[in-house]
């Protein structure tokens, strides 16, 4: 089935318990089973250095586009009612979690409201995402932020802990 009038949202997938890599692969297909969505494009899985909270798991991590009808809110909740169907719970911020999974981009949508703030505020910061979604889309653009080629050499650094799996 094909989705008229659907909206491209880019999103990233992480876990770092309980089988990530399983774990990755199914929350990839089940982005295929949400209401109004299909899964267009996946990349490939990275097994990815924690950043922030320390010591931590590596995590498993991934970004799928998919078309999509829902507005940005609703897809908002859609994901979030799919972590907590892996059974997600949430404590305190950057803590291990069974699946995490962040819309990073709505269209070329921009936004800030205390739930979603559009594109992600993080996303040009970190290589475990930028690397994944470079692969899918090597030529996007960022709103506000240009080429996402640019940002790149900016997590140089980061890059020894991003591996294609
Ligand atoms: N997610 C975080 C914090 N740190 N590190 C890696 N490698 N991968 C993640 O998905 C991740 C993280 C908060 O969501
Ligand atoms: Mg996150
Ligand atoms: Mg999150």
């Amino acid at each position: 089935m094909t989705l008229p009038d659907a909206a491209p949202a880019y999103i990233a997938l992480g876990s770092n318990l309980n089988q990530p890599h399983a774990r990755i692969k199914a929350a990839i297909e089940a982005l295929d089973d949400l209401p109004q969505t299909r899964l267009l494009r996946a990349s490939s899985l990275y097994r990815t250095a924690p950043v922030g909270l320390l010591p931590q798991p590596d995590f498993v991590n991934a970004v799928a586009l998919a078309a999509t009808r829902l507005p940005p809110q609703a897809l908002l909740l859609a994901l979030r009612a799919q972590e907590a169907k892996e059974g997600r719970t949430r404590g305190v911020p950057n803590a291990p979690r069974t699946l995490d999974l962040d819309l990073l981009l709505y269209a070329s949508e921009t936004m800030r409201t205390p739930d979603l703030v559009l594109p992600h505020p993080r996303l040009h910061l970190r290589a475990f995402v930028l690397v994944p979604l470079h692969e899918i889309a090597p030529d996007l653009r960022i709103p506000g932020r240009g080429a996402l080629a640019a940002w790149l050499p900016a997590v140089y650094a980061q890059m020894s802990g991003v591996i294609q799996i």
